[in-house]
């Protein structure tokens, strides 16, 4: 078992800049690896997790968003096409990435189980 522990995480609602005009991204297809893609983007070393409480009042850009998590940025990633979509902002993408440096927890000597009977 490995486990990821962040120092700290920053939260908020995403949003991305399309023709100078910012605007939100609806959580319909949304998955941890479009939330990687992001948190990177953004200079966050990994997404710690979403929900769809952001609650924004800018446009909505970006629908069915899918990455496959090799992208640089989520504009490269396939979505329904710019502000097309079927969402309200109650469905607006909250994202949490990890800002501290990511440690991972592993390594357990495991003991044969003949020596603990
Ligand atoms: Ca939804
Ligand atoms: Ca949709």
């Amino acid at each position: 078992m490995a486990s990821l522990e962040g120092d700290d995480v920053a939260t908020g609602r995403l949003e991305v800049l399309h023709n100078g005009q910012w605007g939100t991204i609806c959580d319909d297809s949304w998955t941890i690896v479009n939330a990687r893609v992001a948190c990177r983007q953004l200079g966050y070393p990994g997404a710690a997790g979403y929900a769809a409480e952001g609650a924004g009042s800018d446009p909505i850009w970006l629908d069915q968003l899918v990455c496959g998590g090799n992208e640089e940025t989520l504009q490269e990633c396939t979505s329904d096409g710019w502000g097309v979509h079927d969402c309200s902002h109650l469905e607006d993408v909250k994202l949490s990435c990890f800002t501290g440096e990511l440690t991972v927890l592993n390594f357990h000597t495991l003991v044969p189980l003949s020596q603990l009977l």
